[in-house]
């Protein structure tokens, strides 16, 4: 099946392509005014749509950054980015490790819905040589992009399935620089894995990779391909590796930090960001460049990350899992200073970033995300466009949050790591308690009786562990997949 719907979509790049070519030579060969002048026309609009800029920590927690409470790292440049730009206080991502949280941020969808939930062996996230790929029949938000003129590059961990067929490069981005998965996979941790790669493009160009430098080389990489593409729109995804364990600093901020290497690695970022929001303001197209910044899920709990005031670690339901800090700047555009506590995700980027670049989301398939450029802009009265958020834990639906509601659901078995707990049902008030500490259920029954619909309404589209939702679409896979070596 997955073979035969890239064939297809394979089909569909070479007619784009072939249809790019034929307007390119009708306009050199001077065939017709109406090509040229069409074309030109296409040209002069993308020229005047905005860039974009996502930037994408692993592992970085809800307090992390100065400007979200944390009092241990020195984050001037975030902190003057939110300052300059809008927090996003209830921000989420759709799972509590990296594979099924990108794969939303890429394709508008829960990870159950493009079956990138789980591993083909059941597993958490994609390991090394993985059977699964997002599947590249599913259009990417740097696809959607990439056909408004965009020049796109992915620089940093993908984590979306480590094949050929999978890699960015197949999925929208006509550049990549990076590692194709988490930085603690590679042979020093389990000898079977191979070196763990860096690629430039879909080529092995170091192995194992020299962690030291990796975040001070995706910065120039950054700022390199956003100078010699400052004159067209262009689309940025920076998924960086740190602060996933094992982390790594360059010289000038290991041991600098008061917060171990952990704090060294998240103070390199705070520095890169600053060095990319520069490159911007020099280049004169700060005005009409969005940048975004938020974490992959939520901090570990024994590496140094904070998620305070959020109860709860990576991997899990709880906030702490799931609600990251999230800062968008985009100077004249999105007002300075503020704060939107609406529920938002990075489900929400997709279509967002399509409608701002011209266009829509895909209209021939469910889209989970909704359009948040209201809330973006600051319009008075402007409301989250998301009736609910489902918090899964790998196949399992583990809590439901509408409005400030959140419901923890009933489990004899609830999934939690490699075991399972017996769960009973809770109900938070967020807006009161946010740190999900006084469980209120024998208080709101009414509220209860509607999460409890509302999450079944989710079972019933997405799944729920070997339930089957009707609104599942198969994800990528391989037969014989292949180590990625030098
Ligand atoms: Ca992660």
């Amino acid at each position: 099946m997955g073979k035969v719907m890239m064939q297809e979509n394979q089909s569909r790049r070479d007619f784009l392509r072939l249809a790019g070519a034929t307007a390119a030579g009708a306009v050199l060969s001077g065939w017709t005014g109406a090509v040229r002048s069409s074309s030109a026309k296409a040209a002069d609009r993308a020229v005047n749509k905005p860039n974009f800029i996502i930037i994408f920590c692993d592992d970085l927690g809800y307090g992390d950054l100065g400007c979200f409470g944390s009092e241990k790292h020195r984050t001037p440049n975030l902190d003057r980015m939110a300052e300059e730009g809008m927090r996003f206080t209830s921000f989420y991502v759709t799972s509590g490790v990296c594979t099924p949280s990108r794969s939303s941020l890429m394709t508008g969808c829960y990870p159950r819905r493009v079956n990138m939930h789980q591993s083909a062996r059941g597993e958490s996230v994609l390991f090394p040589v993985a059977k699964k790929g997002l599947n590249p029949n599913e259009i990417t938000i740097a696809e959607v992009l990439k056909d408004q003129l965009y020049a796109t590059a992915c620089v940093g961990k993908w984590h979306l399935g480590d094949q050929p067929e999978f890699l960015p490069t197949r999925q929208g981005f006509d550049y990549y620089y990076g590692i194709p998965y988490s930085n603690d996979m590679g042979a020093e941790q389990r000898e079977t894995n191979p070196p763990l790669p860096l690629m430039q493009n879909e080529k092995v160009i170091e192995a194992p990779a020299d962690q030291n430098t990796l975040t001070k080389r995706y910065t120039e990489q950054v700022i390199d391909f956003i100078t010699a593409n400052k004159d067209k729109p262009f689309f940025v995804y920076l998924p960086h590796t740190m602060v996933h364990n094992p982390v790594h600093s360059s010289e000038k901020f290991r041991g600098k930090s008061a917060n171990g290497g952990y704090g060294d690695a998240l103070e390199e970022i705070d520095f890169s960001t600053g060095e990319i929001l520069a490159t911007l303001k020099k280049l004169g197209i700060d005005g009409r460049t969005l940048v975004v910044f938020t974490s992959d899920n939520g901090a570990a709990s024994r590496w140094g990350g904070s998620n305070l005031p959020l109860s709860g670690w990576k991997g899990s339901t709880m906030e702490g899992g799931m609600r990251e800090p999230c800062l968008m700047r985009w100077p004249g555009k999105i007002p300075a200073g503020r704060t939107c506590d609406e529920l938002t995700s990075t489900l929400d980027l997709m279509p967002t970033l399509a409608r701002l670049a011209g266009t829509k989301a895909p209209a021939d398939r469910i889209i989970d995300g909704k359009d948040i450029w209201p809330l973006m802009a600051g319009k008075d009265g402007a409301k989250s466009p998301h009736e609910a958020f489902y918090y899964y834990r790998v196949d399992q639906l583990q809590a439901v949050r509408s409005g400030s509601w959140k419901l923890h659901l009933p489990y004899e078995t609830k999934k939690r790591n490699q075991q399972t707990t017996k769960a009973p049902l809770k109900l938070y008030d967020l807006e009161a308690d946010i740190g999900e500490t006084t469980n209120v259920a024998a208080g709101h029954p009414d509220v209860v009786k509607r999460l409890l619909a509302l999450a079944e309404k989710a079972r019933e589209d997405l799944g729920d562990v070997n339930r089957k939702g009707t609104g599942q679409r198969p994800a990528g896979l391989v037969v014989s997949p292949k180590p990625l070596t030098l």
